[in-house]
């Protein structure tokens, strides 16, 4: 007989409530749970993977231990056992220690609660995570400006009047750093009720094909457009920060720090017309609820913090944070940002090139030089935790041949990805189905407030989830170097504990009492100036390495009106509905379809090349050469290609016999370690220049 279970989507940040209907261990469909009171029925084809997920004949079911070309499975407890004495052979030679946590891990609430005890075993200097090739620009300068780096304002784009989306793709990625299920259905109510959706983009994405005005703008060159549009503002005399202005320190100061450019040369930087750029500046500063949102495009660029500092301060000048249908903060089950400190920035410096610390981590566009150069304070051995870094961050192809030679490599993950290969030991985790969720960070940036908790569907038996696993890492390799082993809490009680030493003081019986989750409210306004974290209670409109990065922003434009390379083109990256990042692959009802990898290229730059559609084209960089089909297409701006990121899945090794039907090639196979931004570390993927020819 089947049963129906109530449940959240873990792939991706919009945590859509899903129905599972089961027979015995068997799911039978997942549809949408239109009583979930955050997704209200939304769903999109990734879901249907999680069945896909735990029945994957290729997922691995014990730990493995690579012998030569072979995989031999082993108990846990003999894998423990050696990892450690391994680790501490190493240690004892004088080898540090290393980890990377990747995205998934954001996902499960309960892997990040142990993270903290392995981190410690491995020495807490050489710490990455796929924060760096994604938000931390964002917390960067939520740190600066209010005190705390979780303290995300979240677009409340059910009450506003006009969303300005700068470098994100919701439509494909369905909202990021923004938990926002059934994205279309609010934007076509935005529109119903008079208000506009403005996409700025160097592609047409299927956003910007929803939106009342899309705007093309080059790559990389966001300062522009948006130190333009503040000018714009104060030219027209619309700056108004309203009840925000005696919280405000260091906003004359900003704006006097912008009157130095002027707009019309920032539009022609930008390549958007300036009359384009003062009818936004004049629709974001009628008055009425506006929200102007960033995302990857903005993040993952050489000028990430600035373009992030440049939206919040446009978000304060027209009024528009801490107010209904602008910018709020949120008010979620668990209160993220008062149980976890401040966040930290320039306590040290990597080894090798000397890129600051940030948010306790490294960035991780230094993580294959310091396995790779020698001297004290090289990592001899690592740990991953939900990473494919091979394929997710710049040159891949350095960090293949460095994981190559550690001493000791050990991988938390259910396949032997492009990145796991290279282990020395697989510890997997158990089938989706087999957790149990809590949404703890995406609670903290859902448009709506909310709790809910879903038990796992089917027992655990002898599987291990990922927390229990990182968790007997850590005891592993502090026993064997005769340290005592952590004090492990179980995940459920610090997660009650957190419940209950949040503002809505609930415990975790009584979220588990609702299946469809707790509905805690809409965004509210007016929390602030109580919400900002530093003593002073003021927001730091002016952080000093902000002001300073104009000038480099200014250099780089007049490097930029000198010329560049007369055959560049500028690589950017996609996203799509039915896929993940590099790990959905093996999943053959997303896969289906026709080839997603391909380079999209505008018909004047393809026909410049000879270029037509389906032909093999060479994209080379500075770093490497790939070879990809091609895709005329007028969605891409002219002087622009792009492809998407998470492909690559015919390198020797790989056991994931649905994806290497479709391989595809690697985008971070020619993205370049030295373009980063260089306040945050962040990797700048947007604007690799390329040069495009037929593949003889
Ligand atoms: N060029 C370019 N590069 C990019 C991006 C881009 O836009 N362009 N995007 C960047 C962004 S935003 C991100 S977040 C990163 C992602 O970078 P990563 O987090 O390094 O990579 P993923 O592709 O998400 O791979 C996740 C891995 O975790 C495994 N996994 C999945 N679920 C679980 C689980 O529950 N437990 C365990 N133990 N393992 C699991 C999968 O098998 C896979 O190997 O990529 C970045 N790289
Ligand atoms: N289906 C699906 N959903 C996902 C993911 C996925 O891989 N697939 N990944 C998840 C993850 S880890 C993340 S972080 C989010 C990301 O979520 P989003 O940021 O919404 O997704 P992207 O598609 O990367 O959007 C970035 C946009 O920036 C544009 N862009 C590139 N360069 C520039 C530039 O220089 N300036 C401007 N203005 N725009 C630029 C790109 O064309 C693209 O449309 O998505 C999440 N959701
Ligand atoms: S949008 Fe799709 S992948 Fe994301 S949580 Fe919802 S169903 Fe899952
Ligand atoms: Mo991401």
């Amino acid at each position: 007989m089947a049963t129906t279970h109530t449940r959240t989507c873990h792939i991706c940040e919009a945590n859509c409530g899903i129905l599972v209907e089961m027979e015995g261990a068997t799911v039978v469909s997942i549809k949408g749970d239109p009583d979930d009171v955050l997704s209200r029925g939304h769903i999109c084809p990734k879901a249907t993977a999680i069945a896909d997920l735990q029945s994957d004949p290729d997922r691995l079911r014990t730990p493995v231990k690579r012998v030569g070309s072979e995989w031999q499975p082993m108990g846990w407890d003999q894998a423990y056992a050696e990892i450690g004495a391994r680790f501490a052979a190493i240690k004892a030679a004088g080898g540090a220690g290393g980890l990377y946590i990747g995205n998934p891990t954001a996902h499960n609430y309960s892997v990040g609660m142990q993270t903290g005890h392995l981190k410690k075993a491995l020495g807490l200097r050489s710490i990455y995570s796929a924060s760096t090739v994604d938000q931390i620009p964002h917390q960067l300068v939520q740190l600066w400006m209010f005190g705390h780096n979780s303290l995300f304002p979240i677009a409340d784009i059910d009450r506003t009047q006009t969303m300005l989306i700068i470098g994100g793709n919701p439509m494909a990625s369905n909202g990021s750093v923004w938990t926002v299920p059934g994205i279309r259905h609010r934007i076509h109510a935005l529109q119903q009720r008079g208000g506009r959706l403005i996409v700025v983009d160097p592609r047409r994405t299927e956003t910007a094909e929803l939106a009342d005005t899309h705007l093309f703008i080059r790559p990389g060159t966001d300062p522009a457009f948006l130190v333009a549009l503040l000018l714009a503002l104060d030219e027209a005399g619309t700056i108004n920060p309203g009840r925000l202005l005696p919280m405000l320190d260091g906003f004359g100061e900003a704006l006097a720090a912008l009157r130095h450019f002027d707009v019309a040369t920032l539009a022609t930087h930008c390549g958007i017309a300036e009359a384009a750029i003062r009818e936004v500046a004049t629709r974001l500063g009628n008055g009425a609820p506006a929200i102007t949102y960033g995302r990857m495009g903005v993040s993952t660029a050489e000028f990430g913090t600035l373009n992030h500092w440049l939206i919040q301060l446009l978000n304060i000048a027209t009024g528009n944070l801490d107010r209904i249908g602008g910018m709020m903060f949120s008010n979620p089950g668990v209160d993220v940002v008062a149980q976890t400190g401040t966040g930290t920035h320039g306590r040290f410096k990597s080894r090798v090139s000397g890129l600051s610390e940030i948010m306790s981590e490294l960035p991780v566009v230094t993580m294959a030089e310091e396995i790779a150069t020698p001297g004290e304070g090289q990592i001899r051995a690592l740990v991953t935790i939900a990473g494919n870094p091979v394929l997710s961050t710049p040159e891949g192809r350095a960090l293949d041949a460095a994981l190559e030679a550690l001493d000791l490599m050990v991988s938390v993950d259910m396949y032997v990805t492009e990145t796991s290969r290279h282990a020395h030991y697989i510890l997997p985790p158990c089938g989706p189905l087999q957790k149990d969720h809590y949404p703890l960070f995406l609670g903290a940036i859902a448009v709506r407030n909310y709790a809910k908790y879903s038990p796992a569907l089917l027992p655990i038996n002898d599987d291990k989830s990922d927390w229990e696993i990182v968790a007997g890492l850590a005891s592993a390799i502090l026993t064997a170097q005769g340290q005592p082993a952590p004090n492990i809490r179980h995940p459920r009680d610090t997660l009650d504990a957190m419940l209950q030493a949040s503002p809505h003081g609930l415990t975790l019986e009584q979220v588990e009492a609702h299946p469809h989750g707790i509905d805690l409210g809409e965004l509210e306004p007016g929390r602030l100036p109580e919400r900002l974290r530093m003593p002073e209670k003021r927001i730091r409109c002016a952080p000093e390495a902000a002001i300073a990065d104009l000038d480099r922003f200014a250099a780089s434009m007049s490097a930029a009106a000198e010329g560049s390379a007369p055959d560049a083109l500028l690589l950017i990256g996609r996203r799509n509905i039915r896929s993940n990042n590099s790990w959905l692959h093996n999943s053959r009802r997303l896969l289906k379809g026709p080839d997603r990898c391909t380079l999209m290229i505008h018909p004047d730059d393809a026909a410049a090349r000879a270029i037509e559609t389906g032909t093999p084209v060479r994209i080379s960089s500075r770093t490497g050469t790939i070879i990809a089909p091609a895709e005329v297409t007028d969605s891409v701006m002219p002087g622009t290609v792009s492809l998407p990121h998470g492909y690559g899945h015919n390198r020797e090794g790989v056991k994931l016999s649905v994806a290497r039907e479709k391989p595809g090639v690697s985008l971070n196979d020619i993205t370049d370690r030295q373009r980063y931004d260089p306040l945050s570390g962040n990797a700048a993927f947007s604007g690799t220049p390329v040069t495009v020819s037929l593949a003889a």
